[in-house]
């Protein structure tokens, strides 16, 4: 009894709400049977075997051992969220799509970020690609956007899909690595394949390590239909932006983080949703007159290119808004069934070779994974509008069809459920008109592979080509074939001759004496993250601080960085209260080991004699502030804050001195005039706002 009401004690001081549903109930099996004892089974005696009555235990352990089903062959590991769509303006002109007629109705969305390559159980901050899956429950259907954090991929044809994930994927006879390109199979596999090359610079930069769900873009990379009341059909190709800009981690960081905390992104996620600092993305679309599909120099069916937003600008058309986490991840994020082929009426595909094969493969991996062709009926999967039709029965059919008719035509029924005629809003095919011999051809209008790759490497800033360079050495650097790394440089050579040279010197290969190809010199400004959004709006802050920290200082950086929309926890040696200079008893967020420099984005040090002195014989917190210079963050210190800096010797910078009051050198923030905090935070909020100072000097020589 005791023991029984501890559990109540403890669980009175979390949110009752997570754990109401059962309240008051009484265990009982899935039958209804009342339960006695859930703790022993049903033996002959208190030590001997145990008894086939046992129904319950039997129950309960046959439905344990069918609790997993089987994880997504791609994309296994994701997180999902709730919220709503809500488009700007009507765009009636465009496409009938019932969603985007009005801009005061709001569409509930069920949205799933995610990775490629790991398994379920595998580690957020990998350098991989990104799902960006959103199920739109609209009241003509479900409609899915299923795309990806890149906007274009690796093959032009589905049918080359299983070998491109089977090279990706662990090797087969060792099951290693997980949740990493960086093995001989894959870059073998891309090594052979020159159409993969665009996309595997994306792969290599930075945008396959975000910083957050939160600042990632989602693209639809195929080229879609939308199709108008007056039957007027264009090309679209849609694009998500997220509010908060587009950022991303450093390698050194994501590594780390990958061990300290392997659900970065889902708590990133989780958490700000449950602060109510909803996650927002902007949708646009490049609209292409049919009249205008032959005339650029790609093919708008080949999803290995983008239409660069010089040529098509992309048109805002609503905003989407994550405002509700997930009540149970398995009934709603693992069994969401997206499906490229669900669409709605105004949205139709168009030819390319690889959206027509999703639309087949989507389906069949949930007959699959879900078990039975009832999978529309979960939940997550209905349509919130009504659905009628004749198809019955099945494993798992939870409808009781009440109706004698179950054919179409009928007469007994009356004739229903009937069908629509597409002017009155059934889903009518775009009557393309298509002609043309069978054949297993790839378009020669497809066969240029790198102009695109040299637009993207053009396109990015100094500091982004070294990242993308450094890249190229770590995943390159893990092939022992010597044959693929040679094959990968002389490939790099058809996209830039100093990418080559650069990424050849750090895998041991010969460097090229000429280039393969002549770089053409363009670049498009809206494909370096150096031109995103850049605010502090979403950033998370890590205080350090022990007894006798100057609380007013403290809290004064605080409260600007909640006015900022940033967010401050109190890092210290333990969990607890610290004890500040004026007396205050000051709650501890995090502690050097439950928390590490890569979970924050900036750091802050204020002052206090006292509270500075531990700080300076705390090698943890020494490795903190070194940690997030090296990985190029804003740092901030007040007061005697400084002098803990000054410790550091932190090589090329430039610190406040008791006579200049305020400094800030390449985002480390300083000022020994403690009355000076507002105008600290100012800086040191315009230095967060900044994502990261990436040509911080000597950053290299520091030891962390
Ligand atoms: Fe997928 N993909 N894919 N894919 N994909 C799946 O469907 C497939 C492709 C994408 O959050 C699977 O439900 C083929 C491109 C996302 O639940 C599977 C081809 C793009 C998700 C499948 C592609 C994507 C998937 C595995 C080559 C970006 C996660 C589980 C034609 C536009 C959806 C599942 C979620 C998932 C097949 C290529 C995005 C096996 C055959 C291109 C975001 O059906």
């Amino acid at each position: 009894m005791a023991e029984h009401n501890q559990v109540n004690e403890n669980t009175k001081n979390q949110d009752l709400a997570t754990y109401r549903e059962d309240a008051g109930e009484s265990l009982t099996t899935n039958q209804g049977v009342k339960v006695s004892d859930t703790d022993n089974s049903l033996k002959v005696g208190s030590r001997g075997p145990s008894l086939r009555d046992d129904f319950h235990f039997q129950e309960k352990l046959t439905h344990f051992d069918r609790e997993r089903i089987p994880e997504r062959v791609v994309h296994a590991r994701g997180s999902g969220a709730h919220g709503y769509f809500q488009p700007y303006e009507s765009l009636a002109e465009f496409t009938k799509a019932k969603f985007l007629q009005d801009p005061s109705v709001k569409t509930p969305v069920f949205t799933r970020f995610s990775t490629v390559v790991g398994f379920r159980g595998s580690a957020d901050t990998v350098r991989d690609v990104r799902g960006f899956s959103v199920k739109f429950y609209t009241e003509d259907g479900n409609y899915d956007l299923v795309g990806n954090n890149i906007p274009v991929f690796f093959i032009q044809d589905a049918i080359k899909f299983p070998d491109l994930v089977h090279a990706i994927k662990p090797e087969p006879h060792n099951e290693m690595p997980q949740a990493a390109a960086a093995h001989d199979n894959f870059w073998d596999f891309i090594s052979l394949t020159p159409e993969s090359t665009h996309m595997v610079m994306w792969v290599l930069s930075d945008r396959a390590i975000p910083r957050s769900y939160r600042m990632m873009q989602g693209f639809g990379i195929h080229t879609f239909r939308w199709v108008n009341a007056q039957g007027k059909s264009r090309f679209i190709k849609y694009h998500w932006k997220p509010l908060l800009g587009v950022h991303s981690l450093v390698w050194d960081e994501a590594q780390n983080t990958a061990g300290k905390d392997p659900d970065f992104h889902r708590r990133d996620l989780w958490e700000a949703i449950e602060k109510g600092n909803y996650p927002e993305y902007e949708l646009g679309v490049q609209i292409i007159e049919e009249e205008d599909e032959f005339k650029f120099d790609f093919d708008i069916l080949d999803a290995t290119k983008m239409i660069p937003e010089e040529l098509v600008p992309v048109r805002p058309i609503g905003k989407m808004v994550l405002n509700r986490n997930p009540d149970n991840f398995f009934a709603e994020t693992e069994q969401v069934a997206f499906q490229p082929s669900n669409v709605v009426s105004g949205i139709d595909f168009s030819d390319d070779p690889l959206l027509q094969g999703r639309l087949m493969s989507y389906h069949d991996t949930q007959l699959h994974r879900l078990g039975s062709p009832n999978f529309t009926q979960i939940p997550i999967n209905k349509p919130l509008c009504p659905f009628h039709n004749n198809q019955r029965d099945g494993r798992m059919q939870t409808e009781i069809h009440t109706s004698r008719v179950n054919y179409y035509p009928n007469s007994l029924g009356g004739g229903y459920p009937a069908t629509t005629p597409g002017s009155e809003g059934g889903y009518v095919h775009y009557p393309e008109r298509v002609e043309g011999h069978k054949v297993r051809e790839r378009s020669p209008s497809f066969k240029e592979h790198f102009q695109q790759a040299t637009l993207f490497w053009n396109s990015l800033s100094v500091p982004e080509k070294e990242h993308l360079v450094a890249a190229a050495h770590f995943e390159l650097g893990k092939v022992e074939d010597q044959g693929v790394r040679e094959r990968m440089v002389e490939r790099l050579n058809h996209v830039d001759h100093e990418l080559a040279k650069r990424v050849a010197v750090g895998i041991g290969i010969p460097a090229p004496t000429a280039p393969a190809t002549e770089n053409h010199g363009q670049s498009s400004s809206a494909l370096s993250q150096e031109n995103t959004t850049k605010i502090a709006k979403g950033r998370k802050v890590a205080i350090l601080a022990a007894d006798g920290v100057d609380n007013s200082q403290m809290m004064a950086i605080k409260q600007a960085l909640k006015d900022a929309g940033a967010e401050a926890e109190i890092v210290a040696k333990f969990k607890g209260k610290i004890k500040s200079a004026d007396g205050q008893e000051i709650e501890v967020d995090k502690t050097f080991l439950t928390s590490a420099s890569p979970l924050f984005d900036a750091v802050y040090v204020p002052g206090g004699a006292e509270s500075v002195k531990a700080l300076k014989m705390n090698g943890d917190a020494l490795h903190f502030i070194h940690e997030a210079f090296k990985h190029c963050k804003a740092i901030a210190a007040t007061g005697e804050g400084v002098d803990l800096f000054t410790a550091l010797e932190i090589p090329g910078v430039k610190l406040a001195d008791a006579k200049s009051s305020l400094k800030n050198d390449q985002g480390v923030v300083t000022s020994r005039n403690t009355a000076d905090a507002k105008a600290v935070a100012a800086e040191f909020i315009k230095a967060i706002a900044q994502h990261r100072h990436w040509k911080r000097a000597q950053k290299e020589q520091v030891p962390a």
